[in-house]
Order: C-alpha cells, then sequence, then structure tokens
C-alpha cells in the first residue's frame, strides 16, 4: 500500500513535471527601458559616449554608425551620469518588461499550439542537440555528429557537426561556423541549423554546392555557450554570458571578449558584473578552450564565421585595431559580397564594414580565428575571420519572431555560398 502511494505520487509529479513549458522566464524587466542613442557626425563623440556606456556596466544591444541601443536596468537610473547620457537619447522601449511579456505570450501560445515545423520556431538546448543527431543519421554519407567536443561548468555538452561529400581530396581545407556564443541571440542558432540543412539538402541538385561540399569540410559548433543558451529558456532570456558564477555575486564572462587575441586590451570590461566582462585570463572558460582545441584540431581552416544578432552587419577583421588588415582588400570584397548575396534574397540591407569601426572589441572570437594563435598551427593557413550580425535593426532585437528565421536563413545561406566559393578559389596563405 505505502509503495503504492510513493509510486502514485511519483507519477503524478512525473506528469507535471512533463508538463512544464520550457519556458520559463523567472527574471522580470520591471523598470527598465532600452534607449537608442543617435551619434553626431564627430567620431571622439562616439568613442567618449560608448566608453562612459562601457565604464557605466550598460547592457549594449545593437549598434549602427548611426546609433547605439542600450539597456538600462532600475538600479543604474540612480547614477547621474546615466541619467545625463540617456537624457541625449531617444526611447526605445519605455517598458521593458511589458514588451518583453508581450513576446513571451506570443511565443508560448506558437510553442504550445505544436504547429510550427522545425524551422518555424526556436528550440532549447536538448531539442538542438537531438535535431543534430538525427541529421547526421538522416545524412550519414555526408555528416558526423560529436556529441561532445568538451563540457561546461554545468555540465552540458558542446556538441558539434561535421559534414562534407565523400568526393573530392581526403584532405579538404574547413569552414569553421560557431553559433549561439551569446545565450539571449536565439537567431544565431536557428540561422545556422536552416543554412547547414540547405547545405546538406541541396547537395547534387545545386552544382554550387555540390562543389562547395566536394572541396571543403564544414565544421560546427551549434550551441558555443550551452549554460548560457539553457538559463535564456529558464530565467532570464536576456541574458548573453556564460554561467561562470565568478567571485563577488555577478555570474557570467562574455566569451567574446575571453579569447586569446588582445585580449583585455580595451572594449571589454574587468567588472564581472558587466555584460562584457572579459573573465580573469584570456582563453579562462571552458567553452573557449573546448572550441580553440577543436578548430585547432580541424586545421587548416579557411574561413570561420561567428553568428550573432543584432543589426544586420558584417563585420571583418580588427575589432582590436583601425589598422587595416594585411588581407583587408579581400576580406573588404568577401564582406561586401556576402553584403550583396544578402539583399538580392529578400532586400534586407547589411553594413559590411571593418569591425573597429563599430566599436572597439578585443578578445573576441572572429579576431581569434584570424589571429596569430590560430594561424601558428592551421598549416600554412590563415582563416577569414568574420563576425555576422543577423536581423534585424532593433524592431523585435533579440526577441526576433520565428517568422523571420526562414527568410534570415535563406539569404544567409546565399551569403555562405559566396563566402565559400571566394575561398575555396582564393584560400588566405599565412
Ligand atoms: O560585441 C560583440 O561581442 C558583438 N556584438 S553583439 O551585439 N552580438 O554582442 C560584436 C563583436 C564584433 N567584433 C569583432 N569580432 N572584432
Ligand atoms: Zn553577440
Amino acid at each position: 500500500m505505502r509503495t503504492a502511494a510513493v509510486l502514485a505520487v511519483a507519477v503524478a509529479l512525473l506528469a507535471v513535471a512533463s508538463a512544464l513549458p520550457a519556458y520559463t522566464r523567472t527574471v522580470r524587466y520591471d523598470g527598465e527601458k532600452v534607449f537608442r542613442c543617435q551619434f553626431g557626425p564627430q567620431r571622439a563623440v562616439n568613442s567618449a559616449m560608448y566608453r562612459l556606456i562601457i565604464d557605466q556596466g550598460l547592457d549594449i544591444w545593437g549598434r549602427t554608425e548611426d546609433y547605439i541601443d542600450v539597456r538600462v536596468k532600475k538600479a543604474q537610473f540612480a547614477e547621474p551620469t546615466v541619467r545625463n547620457l540617456m537624457s541625449r537619447c531617444d526611447v526605445l522601449h519605455a517598458d521593458l518588461e511589458a514588451v518583453m511579456a508581450e513576446a513571451d505570450a506570443k511565443f508560448l501560445a506558437r510553442r504550445e499550439a505544436k504547429k510550427a515545423e522545425w524551422f518555424e520556431d526556436y528550440h532549447t538546448y536538448d531539442e538542438i542537440k537531438a535535431w543534430y543527431e538525427d541529421l547526421a543519421n538522416t545524412y550519414s554519407d555526408f555528416a558526423t555528429f560529436i556529441d561532445s567536443i568538451g563540457t561546461t561548468l554545468e555540465g552540458r555538452d558542446q556538441f558539434a557537426f561535421t559534414f562534407t561529400s565523400s568526393n573530392g581530396t581526403a584532405l579538404k581545407p574547413k569552414i569553421f561556423f560557431q553559433c549561439q556564443i551569446h545565450a539571449r541571440e536565439w537567431i544565431s542558432g536557428a540561422t545556422c541549423g536552416y543554412v547547414i540543412n540547405e547545405l546538406l539538402s541541396t547537395y547534387g541538385s545545386n552544382d554550387e554546392v555540390t562543389a562547395i561540399l566536394d572541396a571543403v569540410e564544414f565544421v560546427v559548433i551549434p550551441i558555443q555557450n550551452p549554460d548560457g543558451y539553457a538559463y535564456t529558456w529558464s530565467n532570464d532570456r536576456l541574458w548573453r554570458k556564460n554561467r561562470n558564477p565568478n567571485t563577488g555575486g555577478c555570474a557570467g564572462v562574455d566569451l567574446n571578449r575571453n579569447y586569446n587575441d588582445h585580449w583585455g586590451q580595451g572594449g571589454s570590461s574587468s567588472s564581472p558584473c558587466s555584460d562584457t566582462y572579459m573573465g580573469p585570463s584570456a582563453n579562462s572558460e571552458l567553452e573557449v578552450q573546448n572550441a580553440i582545441a577543436f578548430f585547432k584540431a580541424n586545421a587548416p581552416v579557411i574561413g570561420g564565421i561567428d553568428w550573432h544578432s543584432y543589426s544586420q552587419l558584417i563585420l571583418r577583421p580588427y575589432g582590436w585595431t583601425r589598422n587595416d588588415s594585411p588581407d583587408e582588400a579581400q576580406l573588404k570584397a568577401l564582406g561586401d559580397g556576402m553584403r550583396e548575396a544578402i539583399r538580392e534574397v529578400h532586400g534586407v540591407s547589411y553594413t559590411s564594414q571593418k569591425s573597429i569601426e563599430l566599436y572597439t572589441t578585443t578578445g573576441t572570437a572572429s579576431d581569434w580565428f584570424y589571429g596569430e594563435e590560430a594561424t601558428e598551427t592551421n598549416d600554412g593557413y590563415r582563416a577569414a575571420g568574420f563576425t555576422i550580425e543577423l536581423r534585424d535593426t532593433g524592431r523585435y532585437g533579440f526577441e526576433l519572431p520565428a517568422e523571420q528565421i526562414i527568410p534570415t536563413g535563406e539569404e544567409c545561406f546565399q551569403a555562405v555560398l559566396f563566402f565559400v566559393s571566394e575561398l575555396v578559389a582564393n584560400p588566405i596563405k599565412a
């Protein structure tokens, strides 16, 4: 009798657990606002303002050469510098909690209706991992699912996915995709999935795809920040960093400031509470260590794309210096060509520019792909390193509606075809 009762309770609890929605935001954004700060024509004004924003630990959402979107938390309004800074800006979201509540409601209704096809919805870490495993089974002649290239602090696997055709040379150069490094940028992971599926499903029918998969192998980390991504589903939709507890009470390192390329030399913060916290040392984070080991194990990598959102930008090296890279002409042609390829699909405008024209960043993934540490072990090649900031330009921001996954994927697929074809014809020698 007792055993039966315990069992009944256990079964009931299990039923409740499986009925729990996968998306459960527990963090609220009451009293928070997002501002759009237009820049004047003087670059000096831009940099001074940017430095102030970083120093005050404000959360930068998106940025073009004309404006920067900044989120201000309730407590930060107490700081006169912040109030003064924001008095020069326009309000983009006056009530962030209301905006997020509306987006959550739409998202949950769609998910609960379960009407959407795979690319018409966003998915959890577990769902995405299972999807890649299935994809490798579907395309078993092409693809390999790697269960783990290493684990995170919370014990999740950084899984990986590689694919190529069985035609062509035995050792092919690699194209490296890193997706979902920033937890809240959900369109990043979704776009990677779309592009990968398109490449696999059109081999043999699309001549350009066939030539590409005969010439290169794609090496992909679909979720570079598993703990952060899981946290955006369970607690805080707007979380950016990993979930390292740090010391002093503020969690998270910005993985895109932690790579060993001019680490800590500007455009990042030494405060663990900041959204651009660089971490205690270069490559300190497990996710970064795992990714760089995987990159190095796959030499030669001729091109690397780190996928982000939002702002519709195609960013080439460098983020850490205003100097042109030695390959500026070629990298500019690659970036401009991707911009045009994207525009031709749905008419969406992306800007192609050097990363530092946006703002200074150090310790970023795409500068590392192109940089000296990666190149040392890259079999005589230097990877063309790009950061792509996907849709949109701030209307929905990180909460890009799921209806835009497919069109975003379609335009990026064309950009990828251009990027890879050009690099196959003309890889950058170290
Ligand atoms: O600041 C970042 O990490 C990226 N923007 S985001 O809004 N997605 O956070 C841009 C990084 C670009 N810089 C370089 N790759 N150098
Ligand atoms: Zn990002």
